[in-house]
């Protein structure tokens, strides 16, 4: 009955159940053709996201037990294996006057930080969860004083932290100890745009939503997107090798950077800032870069393949009752949607609640509250086309019983709004208090059970959420408690790990491994390739100064390192 109503009428979804609605006029074509590139940002994130210019206070919440600050012994704020100690590495050397006295010669005294606010904040992740004890922070203009710096560093044996826009979530973007922190935010130009093949050639501080807007107006879109692009750097995208909300669409950044300049721990520069679709001569080094957080080498300069903005985005939130539809739909997607379809995203109903009570101005899209929200965007080239490819998935779908409510956005606020709740299951954890964050690679089927799982093994200690990019496999599994408490990582640790490892899944799909993960990496990792990886850490930076305690097992690099 519903669907005969639905079959017939022009804005037919607004009569299939309560809530959805398809009122998309031909004025707001040209507004809602916009979209992309801003529909997934929403105006508070300038507020979220500030960048370290050390003009703003972050109030610290001091949540970290059993800490030294001391330079010779840190505890791990939250990590895995509760307060496992880090030793400092006792063959780097102290700052001295000297050091700094070189390196305002080189900067500038402007650019050589040594305030103490400013400092706070660079060495305060974003989480509030890592905080180290570094005494100064190098603000480089160009790829010669970067050069410059870790000749000296290197030279002196003095350990840095490369930091972009410090939006890291597994502690890579803050010192352990008093690091000196390297932050290219000051290396922001756009260098060169070519119209024809659409490669952005830029520096590796340019904040990604910057880039947007520099395309926008040239009819072409950066090909990732993260919630939190209002603060992160292309630099820091490229060295996390970021996924986002467009992966299912444009795939990662292995395939999209074409080219890259990176300064290595010794002060060469390697320029492989090639903006070529194709070339094989010899090893693409370049991807040693992309993904290594800051382990190898400082990135300077990003060569990038952007898209064309494509003139019909539409975008559903839909609810289904369980996880099973939830996959099926993302099959039927797939299969139906294929050439239009650019973000499939999932959020469970504890992700929705959290928002819900925790951000400001949120509503629930669908008319009742349901297990799962799915989160569907089509991109594509013809309006008429893309509208009705996705109306008649939908109708599919609601015949099918996969999906149980949902609405189409009508215009670029409703998108925003959208995309704000998804977007927004970050922020609304750190404000309501303490977690736990994993990210996951795992089968599509396996996803939810591993959810489900922890939830049993925690009960009521903990309020667990499951959420993320579905499309690609990778679930954002978050644990949200009261308080931190060590008895209780220990039965969230190993156990997450040995599981997604028994299922042959990646230990951390899109944010890296940082300080947090560094010892945990042989779950994803067999031990002959993390030996290789040992090998070129030690090929490229032999004294060990970039990024020390991060990415590898310490027990590996330490010592002789
Ligand atoms: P930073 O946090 O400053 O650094 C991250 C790592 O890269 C560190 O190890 C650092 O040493 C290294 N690094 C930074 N710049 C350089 C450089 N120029 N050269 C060498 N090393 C460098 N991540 C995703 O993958 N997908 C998401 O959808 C996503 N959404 C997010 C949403 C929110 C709200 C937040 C807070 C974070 C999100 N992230 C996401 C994580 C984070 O934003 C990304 O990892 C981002 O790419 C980090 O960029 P950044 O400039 O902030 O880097
Ligand atoms: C996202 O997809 C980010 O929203 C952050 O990768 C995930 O909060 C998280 O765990
Ligand atoms: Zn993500």
């Amino acid at each position: 009955m519903i669907m005969q109503k639905w079959t017939r009428s022009g804005d037919f979804l607004r009569f299939c159940c309560k809530s959805l609605t398809y009122l998309r006029s031909k004025e707001n074509n040209s507004v809602y053709s916009s979209v992309s590139g801003f529909v997934h940002g929403y105006e508070s994130k300038s507020k979220l996201f500030e960048p370290n210019d050390g003009n703003h206070n972050i109030e610290l919440q001091h949540r970290c037990s059993g800490r030294n600050l001391g330079m010779q012994q840190q505890y791990r704020c939250f990590g895995s294996s509760s307060a496992s100690k880090i030793q400092r590495n006792p063959l780097f050397s102290s700052l001295d006057a000297k050091d700094i006295s070189y390196f305002k010669e080189i900067l500038g005294e402007k650019n050589v930080i040594e305030d103490e606010e400013r400092l706070e904040t660079a060495n305060t992740d974003w989480m509030h969860k890592y905080k180290g004890s570094s005494k100064l922070m190098l603000l480089p203009k160009n790829t010669e004083e970067v050069s410059q710096i870790l000749q000296y560093c290197d030279s002196r044996r003095l350990a840095v932290v490369p930091q972009g826009g410090n939006t890291g979530l597994v502690g890579g973007s803050v010192p352990v100890f008093d690091e000196v922190i390297v932050n290219v935010g000051l290396m922001n130009k756009v260098l060169a745009f070519d119209e024809v093949s659409g490669v952005l050639v830029c520096e590796a501080g340019c904040i990604l939503e910057n880039l947007a807007t520099f395309l926008k107006p040239k009819g072409f879109i950066m090909p990732l997107d993260l919630g939190a692009k209002g603060s992160c750097h292309i630099g820091g995208n490229v060295s996390t090798n970021a996924g986002g909300l467009r992966l299912i669409r444009y795939g990662s950044l292995h395939g999209t950077v074409l080219g890259l300049e990176a300064v290595t721990a010794n002060g060469n520069v390697l320029d492989m800032l090639g903006t070529l679709r194709k070339d094989n001569t010899g090893y693409d080094l370049k991807h040693l870069f992309i993904g290594s957080e800051g382990s190898l080498g400082i990135v300077t300069k990003v060569s990038i393949l952007t898209q064309p903005k494509l003139s019909s985005v539409n975008l559903a939130f839909l609810a289904c009752k369980d996880y099973l539809c939830c996959q099926k739909l993302l099959v039927e997607a797939k299969r139906n949607l294929g050439e239009i379809l650019s973000a499939f995203e999932f959020l469970d109903n504890n992700s929705m609640d959290l928002v819900l009570n925790n951000l400001v101005g949120v509503r629930n899209p669908v008319s009742s509250s349901e297990n799962f929200y799915i989160l569907i965007e089509t991109t594509g080239s013809d309006e008429t086309y893309g509208r009705e490819k996705l109306e008649a998935f939908l109708l599919k779908a609601f015949e099918k019983g996969l999906v149980s409510d949902g609405v189409i956005a009508q215009d670029i606020n409703q998108a925003s709004s959208f995309w704000h709740i998804r977007e927004g299951i970050t922020e609304a954890l750190q404000k309501a208090g303490a977690f736990y964050k994993y990210d996951l690679s795992l089968p599509v089927e396996e996803i939810y059970n591993i959810v489900n799982d922890l939830r049993g093994r925690l009960g009521d200690l903990a309020n667990v959420m499951g959420y993320g990019h579905l499309g690609d496999g990778n679930l954002h599994l978050n644990i949200s408690v009261k308080d931190y408490n060590d008895e209780l990582l220990g039965l969230i640790e190993p156990y997450i790990y040995e599981w997604t490892s028994k299922h042959r899944g990646s230990i951390s799909a899109e944010h890296g491994l940082g300080v947090m993960k560094a010892n945990e990496i042989f779950y994803s990792k067999s031990p002959e390739t993390v030996a290789l990886m040992v090998s070129i850490k030690k090929l490229l930076d032999p004294k060990g100064i970039l990024n020390p305690y991060k990415v590898l097992p310490r027990s590996l690099i330490s010592d002789d390192h």
